[in-house]
């Protein structure tokens, strides 16, 4: 019966979160730099490779194809084979560019507008040409009005040292550009043996999700994969909202032993850690993960330890009478739910955890433990916001 429950819970989560991502708005990004920088690779390795290598590509422009996946909320406008040569190669690309950006914005269609631009350049060529200072420059007076913001991407930066020196020199520029990020996407093999790590692409991330629009920060944190914490603080943050909606909505019925007893504000709070992580939602894996989380086959892991440890862990929820506990007891739980969800989830992102460890009873009882942290946890900030 239990086994069912979950299952049923499971289907419930994945609906949810196929809505979410049905629902996501569509991030558009513009991608220029001349041709071999790197452009392709920092996609890839912001997005995972799937994008560049099975999108299918339309022209938009001589120079400009938009490349989109079906099911992906990504529109990338690309530039690929630049030779971009002299200052000619550079004013007819700028004309291209700035009529995609004020077409996107005028067309009347939603969802349109191009939201930021990664200018790439390559740190080992050394080099920043007046033109191209000058080509960003008129790019952005251009389409001053519609707050698109630039980030300069120095790519395959294997000497950070070349990269601070090409910083400094675009910096004296004063381009009005919103940062300027050395990145290698990949890692550079310089022996045999040896090979230079790659860096830079979760900071570069980190940039994205702070001048991107608010309404399109739930897409890209969905979708890239460069940088966890993006995702982890997205995901706390819902875990926070729901905490704080259960605390308010007062009394809920005690998780007796059940999964079936998720409300639906669980659910959805579940179903947004997910979406957060942009996990696949395949239903194999997804099915495990929770049923790690919120137990299975009728004595959940959850609905026993937070029975057994109830009074011990939250002062005052003997008031847990009638099957009903208070609003304080409510946010205690829902909080240590979503934080347990929140940490299996980083651990099998970072391979600190496979989906055979879930079931386990060494990782039930990993997982119990966790519970019991993070309702001491739940617990407190329950009471630190009774009192402030
Ligand atoms: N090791 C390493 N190689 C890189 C990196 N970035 C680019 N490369 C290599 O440089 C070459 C060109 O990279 P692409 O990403 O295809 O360059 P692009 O800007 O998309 O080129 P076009 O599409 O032709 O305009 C490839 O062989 C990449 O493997 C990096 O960060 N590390
Ligand atoms: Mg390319």
């Amino acid at each position: 019966m239990g086994e069912l429950m979950t299952r049923d819970v499971v289907d419930r989560i994945i609906s949810t979160v196929k809505n979410e991502f049905e629902k996501l708005p569509k991030l558009n990004i513009m991608l220029l730099g001349k041709t071999g920088v790197g452009k392709s690779t920092l996609i890839n390795s912001i997005f995972g490779d799937s994008l560049v290598r099975t999108g299918i590509g339309k022209p938009v422009t001589s120079d400009i194809v938009r490349v989109e996946k079906k099911d992906f909320p990504l529109a990338l406008y690309d530039t690929p084979g630049l030779e971009l040569k002299g200052d000619n190669a550079f004013v007819s690309l700028s004309d291209q560019v700035i009529n995609v950006i004020t077409e996107c914005f005028t067309d009347d269609i939603e969802g349109n507008e191009i939201h930021c631009i990664l200018y790439c350049v390559n740190t080992a060529s050394h080099r920043f040409e007046p033109s191209e200072g000058a080509f960003l420059k008129r790019i952005a007076d251009k389409i001053k009005g519609y707050n698109v913001p630039v980030i300069i991407v120095l790519t395959q930066a294997f000497s950070r040292k070349d990269a601070e020196e090409l910083k400094r020199v675009i910096e004296q520029e004063n381009l009005p550009v919103s940062a300027i990020i050395p990145v290698l996407a990949q890692d550079y093999p310089i022996s045999d043996e040896l090979s230079k790590r790659a860096y830079g692409i979760d900071d570069l991330a980190e940039i994205m999700s702070q001048i991107l629009p608010e309404a399109i920060q739930n897409t890209f944190i969905a979708l890239e994969k460069a940088n966890l914490n993006l995702k982890i603080r997205r995901a706390r943050a819902i875990v926070t909202t729901a905490a704080t909606g259960a605390a308010a909505a007062g009394a809920i019925p005690l998780p007796v032993a059940d999964a079936a007893v998720l409300v639906p504000d669980q659910i959805a709070m579940l179903a947004g850690i997910t979406a957060a992580f942009g996990f696949p939602v395949d239903k194999g894996t997804l099915m495990t993960v929770i049923s790690g989380t919120i137990g299975s086959a009728g004595a959940t892991v959850l609905g026993r330890t937070v029975v057994s440890n109830l009074l011990k862990l939250i002062p005052g929820a003997g008031s847990a009478a009638g099957g009903v506990i208070s609003g304080a007891t409510a946010a205690a739980i829902t909080f240590a739910l979503g934080e347990v969800y929140i940490q299996i989830l980083i651990q099998v992102s970072k391979g600190e955890m496979n989906m055979t460890d879930l079931s386990t009873d060494e990782g039930r009882e990993k997982i119990s433990k966790m519970f019991v942290e993070a309702i001491k946890l739940g617990a407190r900030a329950a009471k630190k916001n009774n009192e402030g």
